[in-house]
């Protein structure tokens, strides 16, 4: 589809070789899904201006402000959406969410290409995104065993049990349980209960989506739940940085 599209087009403009001799390439990354294991809080906060659920969310913000913020806030990582079409995001937005910030970072990409991953680690990322949804259990096992050799961690995505199902594998660092069903777009903590009784223990656990109250991790911290991701409610104010020190 339009993914398959657009990632073809960038590999034509920008070839693999290339990304791998980028500064940021030889950068040593830091582990997420350690920062998490030691946490308390274990705030991943986001970059996003808009959704498909939601046109508008924040239009009028930088993204190094919003990264600096979420730093001196005290969050444990950021996510910065890179998708344009649905969200508005970019690769800028990462490269400049790096070059203010020291946070470990997370690409939010729908990947379906190992090039998207070889991108991902030359604009700073620390860690991927993967969607058990839109990939086979066989993509991945390879987008994540590659992803693991280019030293950046792995946050997989699920929304059922038997997404779940096929995509625990060793080179999963963390487990996301997405409380947005993203066809309907319905939000429901219960979600992240119910699948937490699935998750091995040697994976983190994070519950993304929807998490607009200190009272929402305290719910989600005795199933196991060591991260939270949380974007339209930092997003929405005009201080996302101060909203996440609260
Ligand atoms: C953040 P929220 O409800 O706090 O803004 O959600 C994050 O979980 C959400 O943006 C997200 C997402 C995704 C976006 C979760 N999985 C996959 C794009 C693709």
């Amino acid at each position: 589809h339009d993914k398959r599209k657009e990632v073809e087009l960038r590999k034509s403009l920008i070839p693999t070789q290339q990304l791998e001799h980028s500064i940021l390439f030889e950068r040593a990354t830091i582990s997420l899904a350690t920062q998490l294991r030691q946490s308390t809080s274990g705030i991943i906060a986001e970059h996003k201006r808009r959704s498909p659920s939601k046109a508008t969310i924040n239009q009028n913000l930088n993204v190094q402000d919003v990264a600096i913020g979420y730093e001196n806030a005290g969050v444990c990582g950021m996510s910065v959406l890179t998708d344009a079409k649905y969200f508005g995001g970019s690769l800028d937005d990462l490269l400049l969410a790096r070059a203010s910030s020291n946070l470990p970072l997370l690409r939010k990409e729908f990947i379906i290409d190992e090039y998207q991953i070889l991108e991902a680690k030359a604009y700073g990322a620390d860690v991927i995104l993967l969607i058990a949804a839109v990939l086979s259990s066989e993509e991945i096992k390879r987008f994540s065993e590659f992803a693991k050799s280019l030293n950046l961690d792995v946050l997989l995505e699920v929304h059922n049990e038997e997404e779940l199902q096929k995509s625990l594998r060793p080179s999963i660092d963390m487990l996301g349980v997405n409380n947005r069903n993203l066809k309907t777009f319905e939000v429901s903590l219960d979600i992240s209960k119910i699948l937490s009784s699935y998750i091995p223990d040697d994976f983190v656990k994070v519950s993304e989506s929807g998490i607009s109250s200190i009272e929402a991790i305290k719910e989600l911290q005795p199933y196991g739940y060591k991260g939270f991701l949380i974007g339209e409610n930092f997003m929405k104010t005009d201080a996302p940085g101060e909203h996440a020190a609260k």
